[in-house]
């Protein structure tokens, strides 16, 4: 019989694209989601399966991270034998008009699911989503070693997460693993994230829909890799013998400046004509630098990546450029690229 899988965050961008990945291996995939009033798993419409149907592989469960009873007996029921702790508020400026509940959903929601594990007698391994905003200030470049120092209520949250996750290794002998992922975009990229708010805008400029384009800071540096090429580092991390924390990252870095440059001009457009400053994007403490050192993870788990940050530009604008054409032309947007 194939493994099992939980995947919380599942309706996210990495949690399509682990799920296409683990389907892929064979995996039964289980998701939570949360209630909406609204549709909420566009990004896994591709991979629906009717559940009147016997044998899916992929099966929903309603559910939240604020719910620790609902995690247990997801967990008791279940018993998958890998958890994907994808779930969280993930947005850093709205962790800082939200903080409270960005604690509780990102942090102590992991904190939730590994007691919930734990409560429920289960054996299980469990992948953390930690994430190279717990680096915050600390000067580049970033590894496993380097000091935390958090500029978010999100990053803060994120390292609670990530002691969380070491403590029950430690506490509990739980094969429990940090993936210290550092930011990486994709066309399912949430629409508000700096990547995709520009490539959805390139495409909307150059098809005359709009003019201008408001945006924060332009000096910050990121590593900006590929999504669905960090997935596959997560499932590595636990099919290794032993439970340990690892960066994932390019070690290339740009600046926001640098993306909406070739953004715009694989469209054969200049930013400078379309871009303007609106201050309610910038953040109360910004993170200035990020660019990861990803050693550990190719020394161990055999992860290098392919997709670097100007390529991930034209990817993101080409497809947003299709899927406007689509949709301008009546027919259905198709997200499973
Ligand atoms: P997304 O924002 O695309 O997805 C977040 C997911 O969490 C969604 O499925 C969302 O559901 C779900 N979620 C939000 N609140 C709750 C809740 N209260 N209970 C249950 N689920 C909830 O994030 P990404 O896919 O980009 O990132 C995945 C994880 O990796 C996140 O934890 C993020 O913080 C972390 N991370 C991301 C990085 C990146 O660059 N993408 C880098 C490092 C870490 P819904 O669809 O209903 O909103
Ligand atoms: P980040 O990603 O904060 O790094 O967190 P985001 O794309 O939101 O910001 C990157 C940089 O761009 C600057 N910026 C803007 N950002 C947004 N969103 N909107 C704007 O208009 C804008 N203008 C400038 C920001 O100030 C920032 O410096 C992402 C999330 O996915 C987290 O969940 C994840 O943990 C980290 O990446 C690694």
């Amino acid at each position: 019989m194939g493994k099992s899988a939980l995947i919380t965050g599942i309706t996210g961008q990495d949690g399509s694209y682990l799920t296409e990945l683990l389907l892929s291996k064979g995996y039964t995939v289980h998701g939570l989601v949360r209630r909406s009033s609204s549709f909420n798993t566009g990004r896994l419409d591709h991979l629906y399966q009717d559940p009147h149907e016997d044998g899916r592989s992929l099966v929903l469960h309603h559910a939240d991270l604020s719910d620790g009873v609902a995690m247990v007996n997801l967990l008791r029921d279940l018993r998958p034998d890998e958890v994907y702790n994808l779930g969280a508020q993930s947005h850093v400026r709205v962790s800082f008009d939200s903080p409270l509940y960005t604690g509780d959903v990102t942090g102590m929601g992991t904190m939730r699911l590994l007691e919930a594990i734990r409560a429920s007698g289960i054996d299980t391994r469990i992948y953390q989503a930690s994430s190279s905003e717990m680096f915050g200030a600390a000067p580049p470049p970033q590894n496993e070693r380097t000091r935390f120092h958090p500029r978010s209520p999100y990053g803060c949250a994120k390292v609670f997460g990530y002691w969380a996750t070491v403590n029950y290794r430690e506490a509990y002998d739980l094969f429990a693993v940090n993936g210290i992922l550092f930011n990486h975009e994709s066309p399912r990229r949430g629409e508000t994230f700096v990547t995709r708010k520009i490539s959805r805008a390139v495409a909307r400029i150059h098809a005359g829909l709009q003019d201008r384009l408001y945006l924060g800071n332009l000096e910050a540096v990121r590593d900006w890799g590929y999504a669905p090429e960090y997935v596959e580092a997560m499932w590595r991390m636990l099919q290794h013998d032993v439970p340990d924390d690892y960066v994932v990252a390019t070690g290339e870095a740009a600046t926001v400046r640098d993306f909406l440059e070739v953004a715009f001009a694989s469209a054969g457009m200049n930013w400078r004509e379309h871009v303007h400053f609106d201050a309610k994007y910038e953040r109360p403490s910004e993170v200035d630098a990020l660019i990861g050192d990803a050693g550990k993870a190719e020394a161990a788990l055999g992860w290098k990546p392919r997709v670097r940050w100007a390529e991930l530009a034209r990817i993101m604008v080409e497809a947003d450029i299709s899927a406007l054409e689509a949709d301008l032309a009546g027919a259905t947007v198709r997200i499973d690229r």
